[in-house]
């Protein structure tokens, strides 16, 4: 029997049991049966919960694009691999066959490796989404050298941390990006990051938007005149299971953004396999995930998920409301797409709009539609599913993070069925448990825990890059031996787990992670900001939108609040990016605190709410009076 595609639920419950029971048994023959190898593993796991060390298929070799391109060409050299959809719809889009994919890869790593690029340097790619930025990771990848994709949103000193932080030797960048109308100047914002990054040696330039850059004489090269001359014989490094595959940063609860490092062949084997059985792949399917590469979705479900089933993936570049909110619509009927994935932000905004953006579109190709990023409300989940998914496609709502690599809670289409809020079941291979504060595992059913899981799976990050203490302290210290996801959850009576939303320090604004330390930061840098707060609140569309409580400093040179507002949301835009602004701003003479000097986030978020009932037990406040003056300042 193949565990690699479950059948229907009874299956499920049968592939479910044997990973808990035997999961050495259980991936052994998944990665043994699916994958191509220089060499299998023979002990399949080891680790250590409590030193949070964890090895996923010891001693194996693999190279994941190998197995993502070379190991297909034969029987799918001529299939398409990425449709390439630009921002601007009167431009062709652009089909990418396997073949095609696999030369343009194997010069691109020809390329890295005559800049000196080798095994184990760190490359960063800042890059909008063209195939150019596929084509760098899988490259990256070939090679063994460890891609580090920047969300090309971030500002340029976000994208400096980010750089020195893993030391990158390279940037992969290009002139500009097009967003909608917009024009982003990709290539000014590297060179401003640069001022600051020694490691860099190299920058690559691609040309997508012709818009005149400066280039760095000794440093800087146009990418295309390095490809034109490139061999397309390529030799793929050989890798061990446990080299780092790639660094992929992620928002913490204090400043400093924490670099995922992620494994080869775990990585290689979670996210083949989550890809198959959530979205219930099929050969000749056409799957469309509408993340950024520059976040884990995008690198799971973009590039190695479908890559590594031999499956059509679509890119696009633009974004859904140019031209008009029909885009994302019109794109599945054009290029007859079966597979959706989106965030619910991207659901509530669109909802938002005229009935007809949608109904416009018979949208009949789709067979699956998922969600992932933050909980998917009701109101949301029954748009998408009503008038997308037309009542007949499963909506698959996907839980997971960064960290875990792949999907780990969810639905799998047409097996598992599906109820509103509810991410469902765990998958084979995850072993969810409910913690309560004292940290005793919850047996009830219908009551709130904390999201934890008790046994590695092989996609699970493996440390913090340069940093392993912090991972250890973050993921697996609350909750010892247990790795702590930093949600809320509750299950319902037959097993199904609902998130409830984070229960630190880390909100998800359009389903964008942010941790409130740095955006603190960011604003307590401003020269008349003695000390801020930063928390959610509600919101329609992004789901949720920052709040911030600041207090001044006593000098009186800064009276005029209006553009000290601006000033704040500029300071936040150059720190970190502008998905990081806040939505609204109070300006308050303190802030209340514990007697060990704590802010206690759980007032400021109620007043927030807009909600001033209850504030729970104030008494150990050193300032209780402030409350009364923050709710009134509010009012
Ligand atoms: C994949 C991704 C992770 C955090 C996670 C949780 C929230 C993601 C969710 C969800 C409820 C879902 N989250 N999917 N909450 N339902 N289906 O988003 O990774 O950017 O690291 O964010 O997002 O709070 O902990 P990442």
């Amino acid at each position: 029997m193949s565990y690699y595609k479950i059948e229907n639920l009874e299956q499920y419950f049968k592939h479910y049991n044997k990973s808990v029971r035997e999961p050495r048994k259980f991936w052994s023959k998944i990665a043994s049966e699916n994958f191509t190898w220089y060499q299998e593993s023979e002990k399949i796991v080891e680790f250590d919960m409590a030193e949070a060390k964890i090895k996923w298929f010891v001693d194996a070799k693999v190279n994941i694009v190998k197995n993502c391109l070379d190991r297909h060409l034969s029987k799918r050299g001529e299939k398409t691999a990425i449709i390439f959809e630009p921002n601007n719809p009167n431009d062709a889009a652009e089909h990418i066959s396997y073949n095609d994919l696999y030369v343009r890869v194997a010069k691109m790593a020809n390329v890295l490796r005559e800049q000196g690029i080798q095994k184990g340097d760190r490359v960063c790619i800042y890059l909008p989404m063209i195939p150019e930025i596929a084509v760098s990771v899988l490259a990256c990848a070939r090679i063994g050298a460890i891609h580090s994709v920047v969300f090309a949103g971030f500002s340029a000193s976000a994208v400096a941390a980010r750089i020195n932080d893993s030391e990158c030797k390279m940037v992969i960048t290009s002139d500009g990006g097009f967003r909608g109308e917009k024009t982003i100047d990709l290539k000014g914002i590297i060179d401003d990051a640069l001022t600051n990054c020694k490691s860099v040696e190299t920058v690559l330039v691609v040309k997508r938007t012709n818009t005149s850059v400066s280039m760095k004489p000794g440093r800087d090269q146009w990418l295309q005149p390095l490809l034109d001359t490139a061999s397309d014989n390529n030799v793929a490094e050989i890798m061990d299971a446990e080299d780092p595959l790639f660094i992929l940063y992620t928002s913490g609860s204090t400043g400093k953004p924490k670099g995922m490092v992620h494994t080869t062949a775990g990585y290689m084997v979670y996210t083949a396999y989550s890809f198959k059985n959530v979205f219930n792949y099929e050969e000749n399917d056409v799957f469309w995930c509408t993340a950024d590469i520059g976040w884990i979705t995008g690198h799971s479900y973009i590039l190695y998920g479908p890559l590594l089933n031999g499956a059509t993936t679509v890119m696009f570049e633009g974004i859904p409301t140019y031209p008009d909110y029909s885009r994302f619509w019109e794109i599945i009927e054009k290029h007859k797409v079966t597979q959706f994935y989106t965030a619910p932000t991207a659901i509530r905004s669109l909802a938002k709009e005229n009935l007809e953006y949608v109904q416009k579109y018979p949208l009949k190709s789709l067979k699956v539609i998922g969600s992932v990023g933050e909980p998917i409300n009701e109101e949301a989940w029954h748009w998408y599913n009503d008038h997308v998914g037309g009542k007949r496609c499963p909506l698959v709502d996907t839980w997971w993070q960064t960290e875990t690599g792949g999907i780990l809670i969810s639905a799998l289409a047409f097996i598992t069925p599906t109820k509103p809020t509810y991410a469902s079941l765990p998958l084979p291979g995850i072993q969810v448990v409910l913690m309560d504060e004292k940290r005793n595992e919850i047996e009830d059913n219908q009551v709130a825990g904390s999201l934890c899981i008790k046994f590695p799976w092989p996609g699970i990050a493996r440390t913090i890059w340069g940093d392993h203490h912090r991972y250890k302290e973050t993921y697996f210290s609350a909750f010892p031996g247990k790795y702590f996801t930093g949600d809320g959850a509750l299950r319902d009576e037959v097993g199904y787990y609902r998130i409830t939303g984070r229960v630190d320090d880390i909100i998800i604004v359009s389903g964008h992670n942010l941790g409130t330390a740095p955006i603190e930061d960011a604003i307590n840098e401003h020269p008349a900001v003695a000390e801020s707060a930063v928390v959610g609140f509600p919101h329609d569309v992004k789901g949720n939108a920052l709040y911030g409580y600041v207090i001044l400093k006593e000098s009186g040179e800064y009276r005029d609040r209006t553009n000290l507002t601006k000033e704040i949301n500029q300071h936040i835009s150059d720190h970190i990016g502008p998905i990081a602004k806040l939505d609204k701003i109070q300006f308050v003479s303190g802030l209340p605190k514990t007697r060990s000097g704590k802010i206690m986030r759980r007032i400021l978020r109620k007043i927030a709410e807009g909600d001033f009932s209850n504030f729970g037990d104030t008494t150990t406040l050193l300032n209780p009076e402030i409350v009364d003056e923050i709710k009134e300042g509010k009012l």
